[in-house]
């Protein structure tokens, strides 16, 4: 995201005939209207990993014509800039859907306006930006009025030859073979360089760069706190042995084209057996032996929505976690809204319950008991409270505009007991949910409170059993003041407002016109230490920096040339054991 610009959300002059032609729009472009907010549509305009495969292409014959090369300029654009608000196959995700029945009858002109200007809901701006010229704006009206290009499947025999066993499970150490103190790990994503950085919590010195994945995007471990799993945009997972005496990969696979999130099994018996990806092409995830990633079964998620209850071709898998009630892996369904149990227990005779939630789900994480996961279905504005024991839904909860926890963050309130928090990426509150319904009936799965933060454009937000402090990032705020910031709730005086951490100030990188954006906060081991990314292209420097949760001060800035667009910071136990 860091390499690309990004256009305005609505032009602040766009010319009447323009204004004129989206007052009229009413039909397919107005329907299922959402505000989609400024961060949002920087967010999912991430170049997708597909952009580079080859596709099976048919040309509609009542579209205007292309040449071949026009064709493949345009869905190469398609796939940096379009996919990931319309998908893939454009049947629509969070942008509208735009298959040629309903782009034809639109018509070049009126496309190109569309395009051009942008839309109220949420459409950039792409020509008045900037960004795109008058002549691929041109080419991109007539692609979209022709048949979306089919990426492949991508099947047993596709993830086998990606497959490969860099040092078999019976050549790694039988022990931990370095002085590491490995529970204070972070593995650190270094998003366009396509490397996660190991670093060592108590020194912080980097162990080692490991090459992953493109476009790297979370870190997760195993249930012994061994392996690290790392999964990139491009689907790739890499396996780390944290045991080595430089730790490095030991495996890795592709389990599809384009992928976000992947788990390991943690219920008593099966610690460290299976790991799980999940991939938005194809729409499907992926269950592999926990020791090798060897690929054992791959299940579609193609199916019908919950709510229309209407078949989806392209249903993205988002968030996965591993139950720690029974040997179930939680599969969080984006397009469709479908959590899925999937018991582990036989893979050869696969249990799924499928719990309908709402559409859109994303990110989210555990409750304080770790029974509840609580899942954020984004556009839709809720939060979904799945009940990992009784295997269901416990309630769908109205929050703010575009939630995004993270895995959200669990602190005892003074009034309404154990809460979990989320941010919000389309306006300033903080959702503060109850989660116990046992000596806190009256509030449970409720919203009880709503904190007021400094805008828009939160991703990530943490705290930890041993702080006092709610920590609350802003990374895709337009306000650089509150993108480089964070800020701290004191959780035992929530009315007090909160306090701003300068953090990129603190970081002291040069001033080379390197966004700076500060992202997600996480604690070490002990919880007494919170670590910031200080995001900025990857031609300009960026850094991490490391806060005193009790004083809220500067303790160190962690730079080195090699840590190249730091996003994610995964620190080895709180990882491992949920704790956030
Ligand atoms: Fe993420 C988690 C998808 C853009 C940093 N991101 C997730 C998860 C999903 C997801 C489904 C949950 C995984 C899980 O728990 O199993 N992210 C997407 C997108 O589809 C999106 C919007 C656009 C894209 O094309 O990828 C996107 N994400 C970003 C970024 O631009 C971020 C800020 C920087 C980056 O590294 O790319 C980013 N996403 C993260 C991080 C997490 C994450 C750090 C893990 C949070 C956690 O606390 O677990």
């Amino acid at each position: 995201m860091s390499t690309v610009r990004f256009p305005q959300r609505w032009p602040v002059l766009a010319p009447l005939a323009a204004v004129a032609i989206f007052a009229a729009a009413g039909g397919a472009f107005a329907q299922e209207k959402k505000d989609v907010a400024p961060g949002d549509v920087q967010y999912h305009a991430a170049p997708s990993a597909l952009a580079g495969v080859p596709m099976v292409e048919s040309r509609n014959p009542k579209a205007p014509p292309m040449t071949q090369a026009e064709f493949d300029q345009a869905r190469q654009i398609y796939f940096e800039r379009c996919a990931g608000c319309h998908g893939v196959l454009r049947k629509g995700a969070t942008g509208k859907p735009l298959t040629p029945d309903l782009t034809i009858g639109k018509g070049t002109d009126y496309l190109k306006v569309f395009i051009a200007y942008g839309s109220p809901a949420g459409m950039p701006n792409w020509q008045t930006s900037g960004e795109m010229t008058e002549q691929e704006v041109d080419m991109m009206a007539r692609y979209i009025q022709h048949d979306a290009p089919l990426p492949p499947e991508f099947g047993l025999a596709d993830m086998k030859k990606t497959w490969k066993v860099i040092v078999p499970p019976e050549q790694r150490p039988k022990k931990k073979m370095n002085g590491y103190n490995i529970e204070n790990i972070f593995s650190t994503t270094l998003r366009d360089t396509g490397e996660v950085a190991l670093i060592d919590g108590d020194t912080k010195q980097i162990i080692n760069i490991v090459k992953t994945g493109y476009a790297v995007h979370i870190s997760r471990l195993s249930a012994s706190g061994r392996y690290l799993f790392v999964i990139g945009r491009d689907a790739k997972i890499n396996m780390i042995d944290l045991w080595m005496a430089k730790p490095d990969n030991v495996a890795e696979i592709r389990v599809g084209l384009e992928a976000r999130s992947v788990d390991t099994s943690k219920y008593k018996g099966y610690e460290d057996k299976y790991a799980i990806a999940g991939s938005y092409w194809p729409p499907q995830y992926t269950i592999m032996n926990g020791d090798t990633l060897e690929p054992l079964k791959i299940v579609s998620t193609r199916g019908n929505t919950v709510d229309k209850q209407e078949y989806h071709p392209e249903p993205r898998v988002a968030s996965i976690v591993a139950s720690h009630f029974k040997p179930e892996f939680v599969v969080n369904v984006k397009e469709t809204g479908q959590t899925l149990m999937v018991d582990y227990s036989n893979i050869d005779a696969l249990k799924v319950t499928t719990i309908g939630t709402a559409r859109f789900l994303h990110d989210g994480g555990w409750d304080s008991t770790k029974r509840y996961f609580m899942v954020a279905a984004n556009q839709s504005n809720k939060v979904a409270a799945v009940d990992a024991k009784e295997g269901k839904l416990v309630k769908l909860i109205d929050v703010g505009k575009i939630p995004h926890p993270g895995r959200g963050a669990n602190f005892v309130h003074p009034k309404f007991g154990p809460v979990w928090a989320t941010g919000h990426l389309g306006d300033e509150t903080i959702s503060l949910i109850a989660t116990d319904p046992v000596k806190h009936k009256q509030h449970a799965f409720k919203q009880v409170a709503k904190l007021t933060g400094p805008g828009g454009g939160a991703l990530f937000i943490k705290s930890h059993p041993k702080s006092t402090h709610l920590y609350s990032d802003a990374p895709l705020n337009p306000d650089p003041k509150v993108s480089q910031s964070v800020v701290v709730f004191d959780i035992r005086n929530l009315d007090k407002g909160y306090t701003v951490l300068p953090i990129a100030e603190w970081a002291g990188l040069p001033d080379d016109g390197g966004a700076k954006r500060v992202v997600q906060p996480e604690f070490n081991k002990a919880g007494d230490e919170v670590w910031f990314a200080v995001w900025s292209a990857k031609d300009k420097a960026s850094a991490l920096v490391v806060v005193d949760d009790k004083t809220l001060k500067l303790k160190a800035v962690i730079k080195d040339p090699r840590l190249i667009t730091p996003t994610g910071h995964f620190n080895v136990y709180n990882t491992q054991h949920d704790v956030y």
